[in-house]
């Protein structure tokens, strides 16, 4: 039986139930997040991820590709969406994609992450042509992880098809695996008041368990620090978890640290590591049917990612390249990051660096 040092008496029944390898109350995770034992909660977390992955830390050479910032939803927290002909706006064609992707493969990248604005000209076709586009200018190993369920249900609407459809026909197309973004907090208040023409919670949940029926992995998020309460991050946690009961196809949980400069939301105070870590504990601790819990580099910052490797995180993403959405709204991480200065950063906590691809498949272990 693991024994966890506490200081925080309140802890001692999730301890409990921790060692047990009991599944947490919602309950629990308020109480979680009401202390502030945070190395306890950090003991327990670190506890979940041994179980789960042992002394590994994951990595990946990845490429992200953003084709776009033109978007129909202005949503209060996004740095990133321009409207067409507004400066800054910006739209790759066809070819620009392709390339980047096969620079990107040509690097060693096993995975193609591609997110856009809603574009209000882009035809159906030319989403099923950037897949086809993307999936023909990389070798077969390498994955296509494409578009967040907002671009899904976005895509259904210009085509007058269903979510599923969509799906369907975009892995057919060539695509692998959904990202985990645009699920922000699933709470009807936040979404009111700050992202009201986005996919609902209830949209978002059904097209990401519609991929999962149709073999599609994918990711998930939580947008946090801005309006959300720490109930409605609770929930969040749980509704994910009823999701991956339900389907399974989660393969990682991202949480996502709000970035307010130069958004609609810019008087709100960035996120704290304290914050982070506690998160990202709190996440490993609650998601006891996720494998893997990853702290995006990016949006954490690189002290903060490596210190969460003792806090129940075991994935600090991968080389990313060139990351807009974060960077506009004021991230001061580097945008790329080499795979020796990944290894590197994990080799320093003592855990085993593990290359993977975006399905957690090995591709070599840094012993
Ligand atoms: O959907 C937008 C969020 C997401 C801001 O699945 C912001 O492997 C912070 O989902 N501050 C896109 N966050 C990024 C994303 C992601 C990143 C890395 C890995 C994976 C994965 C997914 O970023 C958006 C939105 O939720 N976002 N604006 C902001 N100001």
């Amino acid at each position: 039986m693991p024994s966890f040092n506490l200081i925080d008496p309140a802890l001692e029944p999730i301890a409990a139930k921790v060692a047990a390898g009991e599944r947490l109350s919602r309950e629990d995770g308020m109480t979680l997040y009401a202390s502030n034992d945070l190395i306890g909660i950090g003991q327990m977390a670190d506890h979940v991820r041994r179980t789960k992955n042992g002394d590994r830390v994951h990595f990946m050479v990845n490429r992200h590709i953003n084709p776009t910032n033109i978007c129909r939803n202005r949503c209060k927290f996004c740095a990133f969406a321009r409207s067409e002909g507004e400066p800054g706006a910006y739209e790759m064609t066809l070819d620009e994609i392709a390339k980047a992707a096969a620079e990107g493969a040509a690097d060693g990248a096993y995975e193609i992450h591609i997110v856009s604005g809603l574009h209000p000209e882009w035809s159906y076709e030319f989403y099923l042509d950037m897949v086809r586009r993307t999936r023909e200018a990389v070798p077969d190993h390498v994955i296509v992880q494409a578009f967040t369920a907002v671009e899904i249900e976005h895509m259904a609407i210009i085509a007058n098809k269903s979510t599923r459809e969509v799906l369907a026909d975009l892995k057919e197309a060539g695509l692998d695996a959904l990202p985990g973004g645009g699920a922000e907090i699933f709470s009807d208040r936040t979404r009111a008041a700050a992202w009201d023409k986005k996919t609902s919670s209830d949209v978002w949940l059904r097209i990401h368990g519609e991929a999962h029926e149709l073999g599609i992995k994918t990711n998930c998020t939580m947008l946090y620090g801005h309006i959300e309460t720490i109930e409605e991050r609770v929930d969040h946690l749980v509704r994910l978890r009823e999701q991956q009961d339900e389907s399974g196809g989660f393969l990682a949980f991202i949480p996502l640290a709000f970035h307010p400069a130069n958004t609609e939301l810019a008087d709100l105070p960035a996120t704290t590591g304290y914050d982070d870590l506690k998160t990202l504990a709190i996440a490993r601790l609650m998601l006891d049917n996720i494998d893997h819990i990853k702290a995006f580099w990016i949006m954490v910052g690189l002290k903060v990612a490596q210190l969460s490797t003792a806090f129940g995180v075991d994935d600090i993403d991968g080389t990313v390249v060139e990351e807009k959405i974060t960077h506009m709204a004021g991230a001061t991480t580097p945008e790329a990051l080499s795979k020796d200065d990944l290894v590197a950063m994990i080799r320093e906590t003592g855990h085993t660096p593990v290359e993977r691809d975006t399905l957690y498949r090995v591709v070599r272990v840094y012993e």
